[in-house]
């Protein structure tokens, strides 16, 4: 009997309404992540190496830390041979589905036309998008590959116009790179697969290599190595690269009430906790009986037991919490305040209660969609704020391979209407070849009146 229990896979419960703020702020704090100074001991001799050493450095880190120790080149250039873009048909037309849906997503996101505004007479103000020209897109190996991930990067920087798009993904133990990935990165126009993981990958991205071209941003999710490389990169201004946001381990919030599903629920709760031992997830049960969290609870062993990736998902499931409240306004507060990466809306008139959402990645409303469908195929990016930072940023978009120009146009009238405003401003400064940069043509105007 003790056995039994101590093998069931079920997550911490606690009552919202019997524990102090400071008790439930601990209760949703995320797990601890290795220590950064441990890991900036392994991650910035790689970098060096590799951008003092290049491709050697680079195939050697490689062979090493992926096993592939007859791996000849690290890098993949289109055209792709076909024999290594070999998949079944229904994986292609999984593929090109959710390709279409993604690309009608962020094309949408496109700005029509640069944006005009004349803030006087003669002020001619404007803000105009261009793509950031070459990009760096990693798609994590590890205990699960994720092609979809090479969709969700490859897409919008595609459609953003990006002249250079890169692949980065680890080799496997025969040096080869899963062929939907190959596939992908056709479709998108990558120009290059480099077959790297880990810090090596992002050093070569950040500062090129004799067969790795440079890149201006880093996008993409992976370990704390990856992670903690990509701080160091876009750091060294001798590498001017920027990244897209910073990453932590995947994570869940799902909101439940009476009129939800608990199947449903455990299911999207072991979607996300089988993404690593270090995910996270979260129920917030509104108003619920004893009865039906019980019923969750073991509808998520019984399901959990039935996953190949059951041992990932007890580790998941071991700092995964429920926190009951009694209301769904105290539920709002409780996830906005956690600033989920996905949030599931398990409840009574979801849509309804969108607004409430003030902190999240991305929100799935309603009984019919699990995050999966977002995760692959319904054109949101999966590309997420983690660790609370949706507190501060949005998950990959058109936008994040963008970036925003500004020009202003004055006519004469203009700088008459302007020019005594700035010439004061110049002069409170005591910047006075501001100044007389504007004085200069209001006297020349004098003048060839
Ligand atoms: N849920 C993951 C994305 C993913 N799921 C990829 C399956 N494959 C982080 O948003
Ligand atoms: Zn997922």
């Amino acid at each position: 009997q003790k056995e039994e229990s101590k093998d069931r896979i079920e997550m911490k419960r606690y009552f919202a309404s019997e524990i102090s703020p400071e008790e439930l702020e601990a209760v949703l704090k995320r797990p601890s992540q290795k220590s950064s100074n441990m890991i900036m001991g392994i991650v910035n001799p790689i970098i060096k190496a590799v951008k003092e050493e290049g491709d050697k450095a680079l195939l050697g880190y490689t062979q090493k830390f992926d096993r592939c120790p007859n791996l000849e080149s690290t890098v993949l250039k289109a055209p792709y041979p076909e024999g290594l873009m070999t998949i079944s048909p229904e994986v292609k037309a999984a593929i090109d589905l959710s390709y279409e849906n993604i690309y009608k997503f962020h094309a949408a996101q496109k700005e029509a036309k640069p944006l005009e505004v004349e803030t006087m007479p003669g002020v001619k103000c404007s803000r105009f998008a261009r793509p950031v020209e070459r990009v760096g897109l990693y798609i994590p190996g590890g205990t699960a590959v994720l092609p979809s991930t090479a969709l969700m990067l490859g897409v919008p920087a595609m459609v953003a116009g990006c002249k250079t798009i890169v692949f980065a993904s680890p080799p496997r133990p025969d040096g080869s790179i899963t062929p939907e990935i190959v596939y992908i990165a056709h479709k998108v126009g990558a120009e290059a697969i480099v077959l790297a993981g880990g810090a090596q990958a992002v050093a070569a991205l950040a500062y090129g290599t004799e067969s790795v071209p440079k890149v201006d941003k880093i996008l993409g999710p992976g370990n704390q190595f990856v992670t903690a490389a990509k701080m160091v990169v876009s750091n060294d201004t001798g590498a001017t690269v920027s990244i897209d946001m910073p990453a932590g381990p995947s994570e869940v919030l799902v909101i439940a009430d009476k009129t939800s599903n608990p199947a449903f629920v455990a299911s999207d709760l072991l979607s996300q906790a089988e993404h690593g031992v270090d995910s996270q997830v979260v129920l917030i049960a509104v108003d619920m009986s004893k009865e039906m969290l019980q019923d969750i609870d073991d509808q998520l062993h019984a399901q959990a037991m039935a996953l190949p990736r059951v041992d990932i998902v007890r580790g998941a499931i071991d700092h995964s919490v429920t926190v009951v409240v009694d209301s769904i306004e105290r539920a709002f507060e409780v996830s906005n305040l956690y600033a989920p990466e996905h949030l599931i809306l398990q409840i009574q008139d979801a849509k309804a209660c969108v607004e409430k959402v003030q902190n999240a990645g991305s929100v799935f409303i309603g009984p019919w969609t699990p995050e999966s469908v977002g995760d692959y195929s319904a054109g949101v990016n999966h590309s997420l704020p983690t660790y609370g930072y949706a507190k501060q940023y949005s998950g990959v978009n058109l936008a994040t391979y963008v970036k925003h120009i500004t020009s202003s146009e004055l006519s004469a009238e203009g700088l008459q209407n302007l020019g005594n405003a700035v010439m004061d401003l110049a002069a409170v400064e005591g910047l006075d070849a501001h100044r007389m940069a504007v004085k200069i043509r209001l006297d020349h105007m004098k003048t060839s009146k």
